[in-house]
């Protein structure tokens, strides 16, 4: 007989994945499973303010340590878990929802169960997480337990995708088999060999047949493990390479061949010219949006471009699939020519950019200042997360020094996703220096999720930016909606901090006053640091209202007759 329960199982196979933590809400319907997963040793339970939150916190923790998991109760914690759920199927990050569900006897007996609609079909939830799931199941039974966990681990590593295992209250502590070996999970996908000769092929071709190529990074890079391959297709290939927003830390901006950062008319200085001038692009891993097209205005020609995918590399002519990103560009590698033809222009019409200066007197605060501040902070061991709005902007042409990281949910944009992703970044990597941009209204949804931060110590660093309402939405379209409620945020604090905290608020409003903020918080190492940036409402990024007015233009195209 074996040791083993479906709870005990569950938490062993987290654990053997290499998970440290999961994150959770209580309920009735999940204890059990709870207590279970508490007797894991290796792994460390995480409480969350909130569903939602334990699901972006997940998904942060995803980004640092490759994998995430959340566990909440049936229904009325499972669908608030469902939009960073969501939100990890947008930026292909594997997360694990698991929600503890009505007792087994329960479906099918004519019984109506608290936290449901009041109905007698127990099914909606697990069918609500199948669209945004890459693997949704729902265990009935102890036997067949092991067999549907481990369908959806695999799942989620293999395709990098979230997935949802729902186990009945009953079920949490009754016996099932022990698990196998952790490689039937996370065995690697191979490429088809003839495949990816053949992709290598076409694509050599293509190349060869450009006077002018460029490379295009795109987030999923990250999701297909091809950060090192892409890097050294770049320096087999020695052409410009430029990387999408969602892309920027996965390919060192150190790098000699490293143009900037590709959004269309609103790419770092020099970035659009010469993608326009190069005569193929080479985009791996990319994704066209209307954000990241600015509006549809900026797309690589579908006739000059190669697209490599996780598992799909597409070209003029050609389209093939079941190859390994990584082992395709490895391949690449091997065979391709030099030609640095897009470099050296890079060199030539790269606009020189002066530093900016430290202003010389103390002066109001404004948002090209807080970023000069910010860059000064980076170095090899940060992360800077940035959340939906100006922050995008104010974060994305910061430069980042080799080593530093960049987390952005350009994919999703769900704002509220940055503090608790933030704090799920922190528990996942706390050797890195954690650095978040967030602006007021964003900070509204889901600001409770600091007092975690304070809850565990974590020295994070918030530059919350007060311009007092949803300056990225009165770029694409104002009215009176786009005002807010100001609040006290950095008094907040004190408010979580209660008897035993250690976050540090502070207010600030002049460029003096920022500076002696960043000196205060590095002197913070007990707890998170809040500095509220009190700036001008109409200061924003000249880059987010040529972006803003795109993307309200594709929005307002008129409906085409069909
Ligand atoms: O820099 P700024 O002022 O634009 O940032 P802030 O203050 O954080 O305001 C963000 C405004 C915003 C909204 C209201 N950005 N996107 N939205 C739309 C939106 C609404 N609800 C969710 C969950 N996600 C959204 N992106
Ligand atoms: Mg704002």
């Amino acid at each position: 007989m074996s040791a083993y329960s479906v709870g005990s199982y569950l938490a062993a196979r987290l654990a053997q994945i290499g998970l440290k933590h999961h994150f959770v809400v209580p309920g009735d319907y999940n204890l059990v499973l709870l207590d279970k997963l508490l007797e894991q040793k290796e792994m460390e339970q995480v409480g969350s303010c909130n569903e939602l939150n334990a699901s972006f916190s997940a998904e942060g923790y995803a980004r640092a340590h490759g994998v995430g998991a959340c566990v909440v109760t049936f229904s009325v914690g499972a669908l608030s878990a469902l939009n960073g759920i969501g939100g990890a199927y947008a930026e292909s990050l594997p997360v694990i929802l698991v929600s503890g569900s009505p007792n087994s006897n329960d479906p099918g007996s004519h019984h109506l169960l608290h936290h449901t609609t009041g109905t007698y079909d127990f099914s909606y939830v697990r069918q609500m997480a199948e669209h945004v799931t890459c693997c949704a199941v729902a265990i009935d039974d102890a036997e067949e337990a092991p067999y549907l966990i481990d369908k959806a681990i695999r799942a989620a590593l293999l395709q990098k995708k979230p997935v949802y295992i729902e186990i009945p209250c009953n079920l949490a502590d009754a016996p099932c088999a022990a698990p196998g070996p952790v490689s039937a999970l996370t065995r690697p996908e191979m490429s088809d060999p003839a495949t990816l000769q053949a992709a290598v092929d076409a694509t050599i071709q293509f190349l060869g047949a450009r006077k002018k190529p460029i490379l295009l990074g795109g987030s999923m890079l990250r999701s297909a493990d091809a950060e090192g391959a892409f890097r050294k297709l770049a320096d087999a290939l020695g052409c410009a390479v430029s990387l999408q927003p969602a892309a920027k830390g996965m390919f060192p901006e150190t790098h000699a061949g490293f143009a900037g950062i590709a959004l269309g008319e609103v790419s770092s200085p020099g970035c659009n010219d010469i993608l326009n001038w190069a005569d193929g692009t080479f985009c791996v891993g990319t994704l066209f949006t209307d954000y990241s097209t600015v509006g549809w205005t900026a797309q690589p020609d579908a006739l000059q471009s190669v697209q490599a995918g996780p598992d799909r590399v597409q070209g003029p002519g050609f389209d093939f699939s079941g190859i390994v990103l990584s082992e395709f560009l490895i391949a690449l590698a091997a065979k391709v020519k030099a030609n640095p033809t897009t470099l050296h222009e890079f060199q030539r019409i790269k606009p020189s950019l002066k530093p900016t200066q430290a202003p010389s007197a103390d002066t109001p605060l404004d948002r090209a200042e807080i970023a000069r501040q910010v860059q000064q902070l980076l170095s090899a061991d940060s992360t800077l997360l940035v959340e939906t709005g100006d922050a995008w902007f104010n974060g994305m042409y910061l430069d980042l020094p080799e080593g530093a990281r960049f987390e952005i949910e350009m994919q999703w944009g769900s704002i509220g996703w940055s503090i608790p992703a933030a704090f799920g970044y922190a528990v996942g990597a706390p050797q890195r220096k954690l650095i978040a941009m967030v602006g007021d209204g964003s900070f509204q949804l889901t600001a409770q999720e600091v007092a975690q931060m304070i809850r565990r110590g974590l020295p994070v660093l918030i530059f919350l930016i007060n311009n007092r309402g949803y300056t990225i939405e009165v770029e694409i379209h104002d009215g009176p909606y786009n005002n807010i409620k100001n609040w006290n945020y950095a008094a907040l604090m004190q408010a979580f901090n209660a008897e035993d905290g250690a976050g540090l608020g502070l207010q600030v409003g002049t460029t003096r006053e920022l500076a002696e903020a960043i000196i205060k918080a590095a002197q913070n190492r007990k707890g998170p640091t809040l500095i509220e940036c009190n700036i001008e409402r109409d200061d924003c990024t000249h880059q987010l209202i040529t972006w803003g007015r795109r993307v309200a233009t594709a929005n307002a195209r008129p409906p085409v007759r069909r």
